[in-house]
């Protein structure tokens, strides 16, 4: 049976071209954004593999619904990739904007670990992997950097995550590129990264046998 993965920031960028790499490795793929209308076309284009959930990772129950409905229509949960994120219009401490921290560290922050509370139980059951999109800016400082502060949350949780999830033969990956070029940035960053650069390393960890954990890959761009 085709194992089924849960991606969250499926509508563009990194999340868009992992369902892409991972549906055509074979995986069942659940699509979780708010951007319904782009979920579907991107549904469409993949084809019966593929389910299209509307969803606000913010809320709690929007996200632990999404998780019910795939693993109704697909039969388990084997994997999670924790990939929704989001910047900031303001950069810095000084002149950054309080609520600007606040949206976004719901978003980067306590998203994944909502994703990963409601999803747990399941992949308990399948031994099943919690891959989450980390950054560069979680291994280095950055001037001023709060975006950078919510990636060194992740790069922490996703190592802690692991050590909770081997108890029972699970594994949790943390995917940590330099620039990459999605709508992330209003401007197309052509030289970095590429997004179907990062899906090959998603679909690589989660191709691993059960004896290798694959616990982090880092990608830079080579320009
Ligand atoms: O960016 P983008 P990326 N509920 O803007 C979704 C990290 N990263 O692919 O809701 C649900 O194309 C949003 O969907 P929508 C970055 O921090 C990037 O580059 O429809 N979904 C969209 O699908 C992030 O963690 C770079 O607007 C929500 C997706 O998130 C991850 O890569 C470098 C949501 C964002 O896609 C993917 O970003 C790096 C919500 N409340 C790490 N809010 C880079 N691009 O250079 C947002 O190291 N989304």
């Amino acid at each position: 049976m085709a194992r089924t993965l849960i991606i969250t920031g499926a509508s563009s960028g990194i999340g868009a071209a992992t369902a892409k790499a991972a549906a055509e490795a074979g995986w069942n793929v659940a699509l979780c954004a708010r951007s319904a209308d782009k979920l579907e076309a991107l549904a469409a284009e993949i084809g019966d593999r593929a389910l299209a959930i509307a969803c606000d990772v913010t809320h709690r129950e929007q996200i632990a619904d999404a998780i019910k409905r795939t693993v109704s229509a697909f039969g388990s949960l084997d994997a999670v990739f924790a990939n929704a994120g989001t910047g900031v219009a303001k950069p810095g401490v000084e002149q950054g904007d309080p609520q600007e921290w606040h949206d976004m560290i719901h978003v980067n922050v306590l998203a994944v670990l909502y994703a990963a509370h409601a999803a747990i139980p399941h992949l308990r059951k399948s031994k099943g992997q919690f891959v989450i999109t980390g950054s560069k800016a979680g291994r280095d400082h950055l001037k001023g950097s709060v975006y950078g502060a919510t990636k060194w949350f992740v790069q922490g949780f996703a190592g802690n995550l692991a050590e909770e999830m081997r108890e029972w033969g699970g594994r949790c990956t943390v995917i940590t590129p330099g620039m990459v070029d999605t709508p992330f940035f209003d401007e197309p960053k052509p030289g970095k990264i590429q997004p179907e650069d990062v899906a090959n390393a998603v679909v690589y960890a989660l191709q691993q046998p059960a004896t290798a954990a694959v616990r982090e890959i880092h990608i830079m761009p080579n320009d």
